[in-house]
């Protein structure tokens, strides 16, 4: 069977014939006009980015290669006895828009397995952080650090023809994804445990090996848990904070090193990857305050004061997404199957029932619903992971998964540098006039 790298290698001159042909024929063409609005709202919905892997749709939620999250359950090869899918074959999926076949996945986990030793000064310079320093910030130092080992810089140094940039960038980023866990591994086991990191197991598959240096590897329904976990999360289209910015720090010709560690920092910001921790505490002290098993009205009450006091309700509310994200839905079948009498899923459940009225009351948010980030907490205390500062880092190995391959085709499609034009508000100020 060919390797992933055969495989992509054989679809890449099609592809940039066929980019080339649709620049030329209907490169002239006006797609939609921009409102001042969207200038100074965050760009929300201005179509300006090219993203192979997925597409939101915000009534739907987001699909993989044209596959739902349900379509990547049903296709997508699983472990021996497994019954999610191998975020392995989301990888193959997102790079190639093909379902890969059992053998192909199989070969890929050993591959990652292969690659996963970390230098000794990477680990050396994670064992030397403070505690104290936030789980994410260890994290994007460690990667920042593995740019010591690109391929791609070393190349671009000794002068690569740009026709061959993708070739670096994908042996980087196979080499990034690899020694993720180890990485992740070891700033939880250093933060919370002995500081002892498993060896990779180079029999098993990504989530197993994650688990197990997490020290949840005899868990099997933790390690189905991080399967589901790191498939869902790793791609969400272009738009966001994280995809734009691994892909913007990559136009410069930034290395896959450098460009995720951009993408790792904003993650960490609480309006996106860090909402998943904010989750946790925010339901935690909504439990420490009123109790489990409480009326309705005790938690629109609680939701209330949240809102009163100025704060989001985290979890809730999507740049995009108009309805329930289909990755609350996913993990809520996960915790219906495994864990429906966890007394932290049902407040999670009540709130879910609540909390759309409440925002739709307050008339602020344009999506009363839940997101990705207001279910994964409970699942992961559940099975004892039960510290929040660090789920973003989860997020983040499964976002390597999503950016990384989109960075590769745009090295294979020759992206030039990303470069907006802006104004000051002077400037905007006569424009508009002049309209
Ligand atoms: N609770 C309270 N107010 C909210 C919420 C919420 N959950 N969501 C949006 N709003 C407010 C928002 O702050 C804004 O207020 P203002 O006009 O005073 O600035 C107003 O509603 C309009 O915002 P939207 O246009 O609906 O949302 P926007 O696209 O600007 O932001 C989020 C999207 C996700 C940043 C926002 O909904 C939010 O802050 N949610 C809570 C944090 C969160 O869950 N983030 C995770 C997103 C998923 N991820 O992983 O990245
Ligand atoms: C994501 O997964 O990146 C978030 O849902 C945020 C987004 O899509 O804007």
């Amino acid at each position: 069977t060919a390797t992933l790298k055969e495989t992509l290698a054989a679809m890449i001159p099609e592809q940039q014939e066929r980019v080339k042909a649709l620049k030329k024929e209907h490169g002239h063409k006006v797609i939609q006009e921009v409102t001042l609005d969207q200038v100074y709202g965050g760009m929300r919905g201005i179509k300006s980015m090219v993203w192979e892997g997925s597409v939101l749709d915000s009534e739907e939620g987001i699909r993989f290669r044209g596959l739902t999250i349900p379509d990547c359950q049903a296709q997508l090869p699983k472990a021996p006895g497994g019954e999610e899918p191998l975020p392995e074959g989301l990888f193959w999926l997102l790079l190639t828009g093909q379902v890969p076949s059992e053998q192909q996945v199989r070969d890929l986990s050993a591959e990652w397995a292969a690659r996963a030793d970390l230098p000794k000064f990477v680990e050396e310079l994670i064992d030397r952080c403070p505690t104290t320093l936030h789980p994410m910030a260890q994290f994007s130092l460690a990667v920042t650090a593995l740019e010591h080992e690109s391929a791609f810089a070393k190349a671009y140094a000794k002068g690569i023809n740009k026709k061959e940039y993708w070739g670096p960038t994908f042996e980087d980023s196979m080499d990034v994804i690899a020694k993720l866990p180890n990485i992740a591994g070891r700033i939880y086991r250093n933060i919370y445990k002995d500081g002892k990191v498993a060896p990779i197991d180079k029999s098993q598959d990504y989530s197993y090996n994650l688990s197990n240096i997490l020290g949840f590897g005899e868990n099997k329904d933790f390690v189905e848990l991080m399967r589901l976990y790191l498939t869902i999360h790793t791609d969400h289209e272009g738009g966001n904070v994280s995809a734009h910015t691994a892909h913007l720090v990559g136009s410069a010709l930034s290395s896959p090193m450098l460009s995720l560690s951009a993408a790792l920092n904003g993650l960490a910001g609480p309006l996106h990857g860090l909402a998943n921790q904010e989750v946790l505490r925010w339901i935690e002290q909504m439990r420490d305050t009123i109790g489990t098993g409480v009326s309705d009205e005790t938690i629109k009450d609680y939701l209330w004061k949240t809102l009163n006091s100025g704060r989001v309700v985290p979890g809730y509310g999507h740049a995009v997404l108009r309805k329930t994200d289909p990755r609350y839905m996913a993990q809520r079948e996960f915790a219906l199957k495994h864990l429906p009498e966890d007394p932290m899923f049902k407040l999670v459940s009540q709130v879910y029932t609540i909390a759309p009225g409440v925002l739709t009351e307050h008339g602020k948010t344009k999506n009363p619903y839940p997101n990705v980030d207001a279910h994964s907490g409970v699942l992961l205390q559940y099975y004892g992971l039960k510290e929040a500062n660090y789920y973003t880092v989860l997020f983040g190995v499964s976002r390597a998964l999503g950016v990384l391959p989109q960075l590769i085709w745009d090295r294979a499609l020759g992206m030039p540098l990303e470069r907006p034009k802006s104004f000051d508000t002077t400037h905007w100020e006569k424009i508009v006039k002049k309209l």
